[in-house]
């Protein structure tokens, strides 16, 4: 069972991290909350959704989540996608919900293949349309890059954000693309445009906990099984 740690919304402003595991999440919620950059602080993923402690920003009480990874050593995508699912409906239930759901992307990753292309699918599926506004892609690792590669890193985020088959149909439904830098300004820059966003529903909430579908069932899980090519993933014009 997850650790909830959520007592009172309020003024609390609910923003959960994804990516795949070593994207940069733990370091991206560590900028936030104020850690110092630099050094190795690379931990294993959590087994669980993790919240941090709050980090207040114009006034608002913003409370980070972390998820479990994709692609981890430890934990199948589809244990995963349990755990986080479980996470969202009970939370859900509890009257709970999101404001603003940030997915780290390296733009080290030299491409986009079937692995990211497939957690993108199921992230866009467990979201859904109504969800996209409240949603930023981060790109991380930039300092990573070699002076002469960032041309390819540029050229990189050019094809995530224009091509129909990786982010376009999410930026097209409202998504956000941004630059992380690896340092708190920059994250609390992306968080301030989640910050005031009216929470959202997320589609896999609305199948789990208003439809009572069960979580194989569910569009985002249909992405994780062999075939997802050809399964609803690519209903809204991804992925194809
Ligand atoms: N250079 C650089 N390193 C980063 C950046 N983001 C994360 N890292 C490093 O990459 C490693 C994996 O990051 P981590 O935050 O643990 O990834 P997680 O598994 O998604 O939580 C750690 O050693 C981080 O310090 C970034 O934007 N630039
Ligand atoms: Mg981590």
């Amino acid at each position: 069972m997850p650790q909830l740690g959520l007592n009172r919304q309020g003024d609390e402003v609910f923003v959960a991290v994804f990516g795949r595991t070593g994207s940069g999440k733990s370091s991206f919620i560590s900028r936030a909350i104020g850690a110092d950059a630099g050094g190795n602080d690379s931990l294993p993923s959590p087994p669980h959704i993790t919240r941090c402690n709050p980090v207040s920003l114009f006034g608002k009480r913003v409370v980070l989540l972390e998820t479990p990874g994709f692609d981890d050593v430890n934990m199948s995508d589809m244990d995963v996608l349990k755990q986080i699912a479980l996470y969202l409906s009970i939370t859900y239930e509890k009257g709970y919900r999101l404001h603003g759901l940030v997915y780290m992307h390296p733009i080290t990753d030299v491409r986009a293949g079937a692995s990211t292309r497939q957690h993108l699918a199921m992230f866009q599926q467990l979201c859904g349309a109504n969800a996209m506004q409240n949603v930023v892609f981060a790109t991380s690792m930039w300092n990573q890059l070699q002076l002469s590669d960032i041309a390819k890193g540029i050229s990189r985020e050019e094809e995530l954000k224009c091509s129909p088959s990786l982010l376009r149909p999410m930026l097209d439904q409202g998504a956000h693309l941004r630059r992380y830098h690896n340092t708190g300004s920059s994250a609390k820059e992306i968080l301030t445009l989640l910050a005031h966003k009216p929470a959202t529903t997320l589609r896999i909430q609305e199948e789990l906990i208003i439809d009572h579908t069960d979580i194989l069932d569910t569009l985002a899980a249909k992405c994780l099984f062999d075939g997802w090519k050809d399964s609803e993933c690519g209903a809204e014009g991804a992925w194809r």
